[in-house]
Formats: structure tokens, sequence, C-alpha cells
């Protein structure tokens, strides 16, 4: 007999993707059903995210997966954080949901502080202050009709299960990058919520991964020609949480790079840590799956290159990404370097003109080549995810002794190569598709198919995956060390 098929919905900043995997004790085969893309829409001053389009690609993806799989076990969800929807007392969205990049937000970030200081607020929540965080987005739509009209919030990937099932509830993982839950309690904080003048109301009920969320509706079923019932999981919804349930770690001495869109730099802890030092720093206590708390933080990503690459094909530039990456590998190392995280990357927009003009306000000769562009940002990234690994091990007090590098830019082996050399330590490059592997061994486990703890699960991912082995170049560490000086640490 054919073992059970999940799917798992994934989606990211440019594309999702529906991965169908079959699972069962000793096998975890994964395979991508439907791929569609995720174009951001501008009007006006508001940058929003299709999220119709989206939801109709999901069902595509339904379909697709129906048809390879015969018959499908479960369905999970996952997608990037802080951004949601808004439904009326009638359970019709209120407008697109904004997308985290649009500018606008970061202008509510003085009212917030001004009524819950910034140190009170990472007390509290645990948050690594980013400018879009939801905190930030609701309060920059204060007073608007649209949040007036609100009775609930749900965030992107919970809103796609609600249009699946009719439930609504928060997962965890991703609610807790809201800004709004207590990161001790890990329950919404209703102080917050209160003294922010937000309307309780709006805020679902929790729901953990590997809870039932409930099963695709009858209308869903029709669409997509699944034969029913299929349950939909509640997984780690944030795609970071269930990239890191995707990590193929041995024991608990690792460190981790979710490299997508953006890089996610950290380790795995069971408790938060919440002082005054890792606030400074910029770290971040995330919700992960199993009580588990992600204490990262955010670096700026391939966002830097995939937005490099935008702009050259809006000049009809060469924007091959093999070619790129091979002239990119002649070109000579720390030719120039940018703090990835300067804020002026955050926006769409010509990045390679930001990074020409971020070298000459810190007295460097701007890249003179599309190659050296792209030297730039990756030597600037294996550098920073250098500070960080250190940084997360130093105020966690955890040992790392490998970081396991997940998500595309596995597929880089120029970045990993460059990490294992800045951070002096192996490199495990792989899987790819981390976060759909996190998302289906969740839902495969609440249904009883797996168990176990997330060794259990890690030890399937080890048995079924590859990885690539990075070694640090002997005798890298004093120029890595030395560029560190180098360039400061703003923070
Ligand atoms: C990665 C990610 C990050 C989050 C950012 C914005 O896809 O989910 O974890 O900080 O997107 O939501």
């Amino acid at each position: 007999q054919a073992l059970p098929a999940f799917a798992a919905v994934d989606l990211g900043a440019s594309s999702g993707r529906v991965m169908v995997a079959r699972v069962g004790p000793d096998v975890l085969e994964l395979t991508e059903a439907h791929r569609f893309p995720n174009r951001p829409v501008r009007t006006g001053d508001a940058l929003h995210w299709d999220v119709l389009g989206l939801y109709a690609g999901v069902l595509d993806g339904l379909r697709a997966a129906g048809r390879e799989a015969g018959r499908l076990a479960g369905v999970g969800i996952d997608s990037w954080a802080v951004d949601y929807g808004l439904l009326d007392a009638d359970g019709a969205l209120l407008g697109n949901p904004l997308h985290y990049r649009d500018g606008r937000h970061a202008t509510a970030v003085p009212a917030v502080h001004a009524a819950v200081g910034p140190d009170e607020l990472y007390r509290l929540s645990g948050l690594q202050h980013l400018p879009f965080n939801t905190v930030f987005q609701l309060a920059a739509r204060r007073g608007s009709v649209q949040l007036g009209a609100a009775r609930r919030l749900l965030l992107v990937p919970d809103l796609l299960a609600h249009w699946l099932t009719g439930a609504e509830g928060a997962e965890v993982t991703n609610a807790s990058t809201t800004g709004l839950l207590d990161a001790t309690s890990r329950e919404w904080s209703w102080e917050l919520i209160e003294r922010l003048g937000l309307p309780r109301g709006l805020f679902p009920p929790l729901v953990r991964p590997g809870d039932r969320v409930g099963e695709l509706r009858v209308d869903v079923l029709e669409e997509t020609g699944l034969a029913g019932p299929v349950p939909v999981t509640a997984v780690g919804s944030h795609d970071t949480a269930s990239a890191v349930v995707g990590v193929p770690a041995a024991d608990d001495r690792f460190a981790y790079v979710s490299c997508g869109t953006w890089s996610l730099v950290g380790v795995e802890l069971d408790k938060p840590v919440l002082t005054e030092e890792s606030r400074a720093a910029g770290f971040t206590n995330e919700l992960g799956v199993d009580g588990t708390v992600r204490y990262l933080r955010n670096v700026m990503g391939l966002w830097l290159l995939q937005e490099s690459q935008r702009t050259w094909v809006a000049h009809g530039l060469p924007s091959d990404l093999p070619d790129l990456l091979a002239a990119a590998a002649r070109v000579p190392a720390f030719t120039t370097l940018v703090d990835p995280d300067d804020p002026r990357f955050l926006p769409p927009g010509d990045m390679p003109a930001r990074i020409a003009a971020y070298c000459l306000e810190t007295g460097q000769t701007p890249p003179q080549s599309q190659a050296e562009t792209v030297r730039c940002i990756l030597d600037s990234l294996a550098l920073a995810y250098r500070r960080n690994v250190r940084r997360a091990a130093q105020l966690s007090g955890r040992s790392v002794e490998n970081v396991h590098l997940v998500g595309g830019g596995a597929r880089n082996a120029l970045l990993c190569q460059l990490t294992a050399d800045a951070c002096g330590l192996p490199v495990l490059a792989g899987p790819v598709e981390a976060a759909a592997l996190g998302n289906v061994l969740v839902q495969a486990r609440g249904l009883g198919v797996l168990s176990g703890g997330l060794p259990e699960l890690r030890a399937l991912l080890r048995a079924t995956q590859d990885a690539q082995l990075y070694l640090p170049t002997r005798d890298a560490e004093a120029a890595w060390a030395a560029e560190e000086a180098r360039l400061p640490d703003p923070r």
C-alpha cells in the first residue's frame, strides 16, 4: 500500500509552491507539484500582497498535488511572517494585506515607543526591533476605516487556512512575530494590546503546531477535485519555524542560517533571552515548534542579490544567476563591504545604486562591475553570518560546533564556502526545501504517521535528505577578523 501523501503549501516573498511528500517511518520523499509567482502590487503609496492570486495558486497547487498523489492525507501552510488580513463582521476581507516592505509602517514606531518604551516592549514580547513588525503596522493604521470595521485579524497562513477550512485561529510560531505575544507566557499579551489601544477581539485563539485546524471545505474539494475528508493541520506556519524543524542537526550544538530572501541566523533554545544586551544586539525570540525558541537575528539576505538582478533585468543587463556567481567567484575577496542590514536596503528598488552609494559614503570605491556587486553582497552576508552566529552563541550560552545553512541559499556554493570561512566552522548546506520538509514532518506527526520529538524528526531528515559539507579554508580566519574590524558593527 502506498505511503500517505501530505501537501505542504510554502509561500515565499517571490514565489509560492505546493510540495507533495510521501512519508513513512523511514521515508521522506518530496516533490514539487506546483510553483507560482508571488508579485507584490503597488497602488499609490501602498505595497500589497495579491492574496487572492496567492490563494488561487494554492488551489491550483492542491489540484496538482491531488493528481500526483491520488489522495491527500493532509495539508499544512507556511509563509513569511508579520503580515495579515482583516475580516469584517461578515467575514469579508477588508482590503488587500499590506506588504512588510511598505515604508509607511515605520512611521508609527515613535508613537508605539511613546506608549511602551523599546526596552519594555522587548521584555514583554522578546522581539527584535523591525520597523514592520505587526505591532507597528497596526499602529500605523490606527483610526483608519478598515481597522475600525475589522472584527478579526488573521496572519497570512491563517487567512489561507481560514478560506480552506472556515476555521479562525492564530498559529503560535507566526503569532510570535507580531510583537503582541508575551514571550514568557506564550499567550497574547492583553496588557500590550490594551495599552496600544487595540481591540482584544481582533486576535483569534492561538493554535499550536500539530493541532488540527479543520478539514477542506466541500467547495474546496469540488474546486480542486480532491477526495475528502482532507485534514488541515497547523504547522510552524511561520516559514522560518518550519525551516528550523527542517534543519538536519544531529544534536543541539548547531547554529542555523535559514537562507532565502532573508537570512535568519541563530540557535534553537528552550527559553527566551530577554536581556538588555540581547535587545541591543537585535536578537529576537520567536517561537519554534515543540515549545522551542528561535533565538535569531534577521539579516537582509539574498534580497540584496534578487533585487540587484531585478534591476539588471530592467536595464537589459545579463542577470543569469550561475553566470553572475561564477564571475563573482573570480573577484578578489573583500573588494567592498556593506552592512547588509542598513535600512536603506529594505524597500524595493535599484539595489546596485544603493550599494554604490553606501560604498561612497564609507570611503570605498563602489563596485565597478556586476560581478563586483555580487561579490560585495556575498562577502557582506558571510561577514554578517560570522558576527551573528558568534553573538547568538555568546548571548545564549549555547556552544556551537557547526552551522546548518538551509533554504535556497544552500544551492549557492560560493556563499556556503564563504560562510564556512567566515564562521570558522563546518557548514552543512541543505536541504533547500527545509521549510516544506519541516511543514510535512509536523503534519505527519500530528496525524500519527511519525512520532517523537524534533531529534527523531531530524534523524529522518538525516537519513533521507542530502547535505553538502563545506569546511573552512585553512588560515582564512585572520583575513575575516581583519575585515570584521574594518567594517565596524553599527550596533
Ligand atoms: C522569511 C521571513 C522572516 C521574516 C520575514 C518577514 O521568509 O518569514 O523570518 O522576518 O520573512 O516576514
